[in-house]
């Protein structure tokens, strides 16, 4: 069987990731238009630089959760028949042992040079503009997807998209595109399509299935229930 997982915000919220649309989200305090587009970038570098500097040192005090332990579970049983998307920047799936990834959005541990392109590792801060360690030049941005920006990883997405039996979204409120589409086009390739979410999302309408409560409890028993349909 092969499943195609998309994760938001929600599966990090019991590790203590703020969401983004909840209240006491992350965009509490900030417009999104100044911290989530390259024009807001352009407008105050320094801002942006240090909302996603808070982040990424915040990133020391959270841990996986019982939704990222089962994934990584599942994707141990399935190998290559699971593809994981996420839209999170954190690095909770890998560190809860899921080891093929998909981050969409983006990477928390990544730059980007405006420069000249390159992607690199980045576990420091951003906000005293260093250099690049490539090309030299002060143009280092956070690695991840604006408003306005291409995501990453389309052509593998959609491609897994098309061959899924199943696709699951785990903790995405529905509302950002193109992600919010991948459920309408799971099913018209033929998947069967489940929500696990605390509450019903936007796009609840659009899923076979809906299952509503916090991830934490939610992923672990559904991983439960596919490993006793695919283990010999
Ligand atoms: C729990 C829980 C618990 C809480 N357990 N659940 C008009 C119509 C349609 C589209 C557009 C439009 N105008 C513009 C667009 C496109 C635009 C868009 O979608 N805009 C919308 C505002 C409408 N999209 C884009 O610009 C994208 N690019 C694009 O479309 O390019 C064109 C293209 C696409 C494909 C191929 C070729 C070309 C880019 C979007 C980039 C989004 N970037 C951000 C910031 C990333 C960096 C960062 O993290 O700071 O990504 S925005 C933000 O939203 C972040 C998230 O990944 C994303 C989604 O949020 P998420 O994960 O859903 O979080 P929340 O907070 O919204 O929801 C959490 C949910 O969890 C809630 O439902 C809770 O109930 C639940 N929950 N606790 C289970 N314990």
């Amino acid at each position: 069987m092969k499943i195609v997982v998309l994760t938001g915000a929600g599966i990090s919220a019991e590790s203590g990731v703020p969401t983004f649309r909840d209240a006491d989200g992350l965009w509490e305090g900030h417009r999104v238009e100044e911290v989530a587009t390259p024009e807001g970038y352009d407008e105050s570098p320094a801002l942006v630089q240090k909302f996603y500097d808070d982040r990424r040192a915040a990133l020391a005090s959270v841990e996986p959760n019982p939704a990222h332990l089962a994934l990584a579970r599942l994707e141990e049983a399935l190998g290559p028949d699971l593809v994981l998307v996420t839209q999170n920047i954190d690095d909770l799936h890998e560190r809860g042992g899921s080891t093929e990834v998909l981050h969409m959005h983006g990477e928390l541990l990544s730059a980007l040079c405006r420069a000249c392109q390159s992607r690199m590792p980045w576990s420091g801060e951003m906000s005293g503009f260093p250099p690049c360690p490539r090309c030299g030049v002060s143009e280092l941005r956070p690695d991840v997807v604006w408003f306005g920006e291409i995501p990453y990883e389309m052509d593998r997405i959609l491609s897994a998209l098309s061959e899924a039996d199943l696709f699951v979204s785990i903790g995405t409120s529905g509302a950002v595109y193109p992600a919010a589409g991948f459920v309408q086009q799971a099913a018209r390739s033929g998947a069967r399509t489940l929500e696990l979410n605390l509450e019903p999302s936007e796009g609840t309408v659009w899923f076979h299935e809906a299952r509503h409560g916090p991830a934490g409890q939610l992923v672990p028993a559904w991983v439960d229930e596919i490993l006793l349909r695919v283990t010999p």
